[in-house]
């Protein structure tokens, strides 16, 4: 049965034009489904814990469209920031036996159960964001390591490496977790750089709750040029307290991802909001899909596969005159990784 799926797989790309680098935003290169009309579509259950907002709706265009493209179905659930919820999603999308599984985000000790019972019952896994706790399981990361550098080195750069800094962090999120040893390490290396407050909260409006934290955090200290908000909605809700405090001028914000509606923020005269490192999220989700389908049709990938950021700046985007993702992804073609989880 794997076989004839892997070879459906190889019919599609055949006929259709191999669309793995293509991004999701060009849809209409992608081969379709009909493509390969006799073949069983691969069954893919995605469980996420996280839906809205701008990185995880990219992300699940691109994963769509790259299922589209293989002949995959993709059956998706998502926890909306409930644990609890996303746990129960997981048990049941292990109970229905699909192909192939990926845990889009999650807090360890929630999913590890259940990914544990999909490993006992053969179903392949991939996990993006969230550690499997088992090497049978495929994770999935951005290189968060790299994305914390990469802003704080435009932090460093424009600092001088001294300052006070407000630093918007929530723990248990894998990848705020990997960025946050980045930034402690960075702290202690730069003893000139000062974080004077720590904010963070993640729900379904995380960048307004973001902004009212910030605005009191620089009310609070007057003397802050920088935050550090490795997170797009962190980024965002920091951009809009320190223009309605009119400290523009004054605060810059490094961030991380990046979308449309990211670029129009850094982009917009007088935005704080001076360097972002991102990979493409729609790139992202289309790596998990095809290491799902390599999984399900019995092929091997590596344990561990890693989507490298780029460092996006503002000055970058003005100077180069982007104002959206499509055309970011076609001045940075680095954004597309199609030799990670490339299907033969
Ligand atoms: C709440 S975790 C948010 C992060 O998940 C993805 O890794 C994105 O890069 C985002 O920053």
């Amino acid at each position: 049965m794997n076989r004839v799926r892997l070879m459906a797989v190889v019919a599609v790309l055949a006929l259709g034009g191999c669309s793995q680098g293509t991004p999701a935003a060009v849809p209409s290169a992608q081969p379709s489904a009909s493509a390969s009309p006799t073949a069983a579509p691969v069954r893919i259950a995605l469980v996420r814990q996280l839906s809205s907002g701008d990185y995880f709706e990219q992300w699940l265009a691109g994963a769509q469209a790259q299922a589209k493209a293989l002949n995959a179905t993709l059956e998706v659930s998502s926890g909306d920031g409930n644990n609890d919820k996303q746990a129960l999603n997981l048990e049941q999308a292990v109970t229905a036996k699909p192909d192939a599984i990926i845990v889009d985000h999650g807090f360890a000790q929630t999913v590890q159960p259940a990914i544990k019972k999909a490993v006992a019952a053969k179903v392949p896994l991939v996990a993006f964001d969230v550690d499997p706790g088992t090497p049978e399981a495929v994770a999935i990361t951005q290189d968060d390591h790299q994305i914390a550098e990469q802003a704080l080195g435009a932090l460093k750069a424009d600092t001088g490496g001294t300052g006070e800094v407000v630093y918007v962090y929530v723990a248990g999120f894998a990848p705020l977790d990997r960025r946050n040893e980045t930034w402690t390490r960075f702290k202690q290396d730069n003893p000139g750089i000062k974080q004077v407050a720590q904010i963070g909260v993640v729900n379904s409006s995380t960048a307004s709750a973001v902004a009212d934290q910030a605005k009191a955090a620089l009310q609070a200290n007057p003397g802050v040029k920088a935050v550090f908000a490795p997170y797009d909605e962190f980024a965002k809700g920091a951009a809009l307290a320190v223009k309605e405090l009119g400290l523009a001028g004054k605060v810059k914000i490094y961030g991380a991802d990046v979308s449309t509606a990211d670029i129009g923020v850094i982009t917009e005269p007088g935005s704080p909001w001076v360097a972002t490192s991102a990979t493409d999220p729609a790139n992202v989700g289309r790596v998990a899909v095809r290491a799902a389908v390599l999984l399900a049709s019995g092929q091997h990938t590596e344990r561990t596969l890693a989507v490298p950021p780029t460092l996006i700046t503002q000055k970058g985007l003005r100077e180069a005159g982007i104002a959206n993702i499509e055309q970011l992804t076609r001045v940075f073609p680095g954004l597309a990784t199609p030799d990670v989880a490339r299907v033969p």
